[in-house]
């Protein structure tokens, strides 16, 4: 399998996510729509947005909930997503949905995109104290987000934690979340993964 990945950006929670399954995938970065060997991005994802995992058939998979529970699905045995027909898979489901929708692309969409207008730039950083009030409150005094054992959820927390951390939001504002980052920073599968993507952005910037 190939995991089609932007340093430090949401792919992170799936490079994470095959680390801790221990699978077999290639991480292949993204610059400017290209793929490493020069190829369009395009003909691999027709949005042009990363992750995208290309399986061994040629198929691709190109939204993270879905790229992170295939994964996940891969090596049950890792505990990476509660079993299909639980009350805590569709826990799972609910969690990474509520990420993607109205953290990752209602905030940090606005945030980050270049082509957002300011007034929703400006709006969409109002968002970012009140966003980690509520995520502080889902997580609660639990140490995962789904269940008690880390799964795919707190690869993609931990992912969008670092981009609060890189926009200079007060984390420290929210002691549980911010102990919730450091004790998932200092996991083997997440340190390397984010070694591996930090080295790419410092490639990049040279
Ligand atoms: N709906 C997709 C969105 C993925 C997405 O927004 N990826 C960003 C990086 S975090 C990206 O590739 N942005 C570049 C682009 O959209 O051109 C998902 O949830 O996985």
């Amino acid at each position: 399998m190939e995991l089609f990945a932007s340093p430090m950006a949401c792919s992170l929670a799936s490079h994470i996510t095959a680390l801790e399954a221990g699978l077999p995938v290639k991480v292949r970065f993204v610059d400017n729509k290209k793929t490493d060997d020069g190829g369009d991005y395009y003909s691999i994802s027709a949005p042009g947005y990363v992750p995208a995992l290309r399986l061994d058939d040629g198929q691709v998979l190109n939204e993270g909930p879905s790229v992170l529970q295939y994964l996940a699905d891969r090596k049950p045995e890792a505990g990476l997503a509660p079993a299909w027909g639980s009350l805590e898979r569709y826990q799972l489901i609910d969690t990474l949905n509520y990420l993607s929708t109205e953290v990752h692309k209602r905030v940090f969409y606005n945030v980050f995109a270049p082509t957002v207008p300011e007034a929703a730039k400006t709006a969409a950083k109002a968002q970012l104290e009140p966003t980690l009030g509520a995520i502080a409150r889902r997580l609660g005094d639990r140490e995962t987000l789904v269940g008690t054992k880390f799964t795919v959820a707190d690869a993609y927390l931990v992912t969008i934690l670092n981009w609060f951390a890189f926009v200079g939001a007060d984390l420290a504002k929210f002691p549980t979340l911010k102990a919730y980052h450091q004790r998932h920073l200092a996991r083997p599968a997440v340190a390397q993964a984010m070694a591996v993507e930090m080295a790419e952005r410092k490639r990049r910037a040279a």
